[in-house]
């Protein structure tokens, strides 16, 4: 639907909600209040101190600062797409507001979800750049904020798992909704530009073909399996929850673009609904997860719809539904 866009006033400054107009299917208007986001960005000036000095607030210009701006506009982008996409007000709900922090740390290369900021490192210069650059980087950690809300996966063993691949297709759906882009046309790259010149890699990694984002001489090669088959067993990150996290986000792939389209219609629906629908265990297996998107997208769509097959297609693809 075509949509324009009107701002009214409500109550005091500042604005927190503005009136969107739109033409829906049957041509008839269509007036609805918009939430806006509540952003507060601060500054840690290369320290591990938390929150820092705050550098940039809704209503604030731009303050010059690329990573600082950065943050702004990538938590901009993933606030607008949990609107859009599924009417959803914030990372809980409610309107709750958007916080990070950036300049962490020094030389530091990573960036987190803290359970109440996020929070990003500039990297080293050597292997990473600063992680503000890539919006589906600010998205996958806004992600696990939705995540900690709703099934509350925990970060271990295959919920582990579970919990990073939604934070990389939410990552992934948010940068595919801001530039309009369908399943087909999309790169399902996590982490497109934050390595330096120096690394041999595109990504931190591909829904597309995990197991291929980097290889070189400092990170190894890229360890993410696409398939149960390569499952690994491992105590480090939790339980391997980065490297099997491949095995899920490749089925997410295979169904969205077996749909085509735009992907957080249909396939991201039926994993947003999955994760709000009150019955995934936190401690779900990739296993009970498949069987819940199954059932989700078949509430959703009808039991023997295409968005029920796609999705059941793909889980056998990659090994966990028989
Ligand atoms: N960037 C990582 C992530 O969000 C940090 C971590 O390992 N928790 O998954
Ligand atoms: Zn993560």
């Amino acid at each position: 639907a075509a949509r324009a866009t009107l701002a009214v006033p409500r109550g005091f400054h500042p604005v927190r909600s503005r009136l969107v107009l739109s033409i829906d299917e049957t041509g008839a208007l269509v007036a609805e209040t918009a939430p806006s986001p509540d952003r507060t960005i601060s500054d840690a000036q290369n320290t591990e101190t938390l929150p820092g000095l705050t550098v940039r607030t809704e209503d604030a210009p731009a303050t010059g600062d690329e990573a600082a701006d950065q943050a702004f506009d990538g938590l901009g982008a993933t606030f607008a797409f949990w609107w859009d996409a599924y009417r959803r007000n914030s990372v809980d709900a409610a309107g709750e507001a958007l916080l990070a922090t950036v300049h962490y740390g020094t030389d530091y290369d990573n960036a987190f979800w803290n359970g109440e900021r996020m929070v990003f490192g500039d990297g080293d210069g050597e292997v990473f750049t600063g992680f503000t650059g890539s919006l589906t980087v600010i998205a996958h950690e806004l992600a696990h904020a939705v995540t900690e809300h709703t099934a509350a996966l925990v970060y271990s063993g295959q919920s582990g798992a579970l919990n990073e691949s939604v934070s990389d297709v939410f990552g992934a759906l948010v940068e595919q909704h801001s530039l309009g882009q369908t399943a087909d046309a999309a790169s399902w790259l996590i982490g497109v530009g934050i390595f330096t010149e120096a690394v041999q890699g595109v990504a931190l990694r591909s829904m597309k073909a995990p197991g291929t984002a980097y290889d070189d001489d400092v990170l190894g090669r890229d360890p993410q399996p696409a398939h149960v088959d390569d499952y690994v067993d491992t105590i480090d990150d939790n339980g391997g929850v980065h490297i099997n996290s491949g095995i899920p986000n490749h089925a997410f792939y295979l169904a969205a673009t077996a749909l085509g389209g735009r992907a957080w219609e249909r396939a991201g629906l039926v994993w947003y609904r999955t994760l709000t629908g009150g019955t995934l265990s936190s401690t779900a297996t990739f296993a009970q997860f498949a069987q819940a998107t199954v059932e989700a997208a078949a509430a959703e769509f009808g039991e023997s719809s295409v968005e029920a097959d796609a999705v059941a297609t793909a889980w056998r693809q990659v090994g966990v539904l028989a």
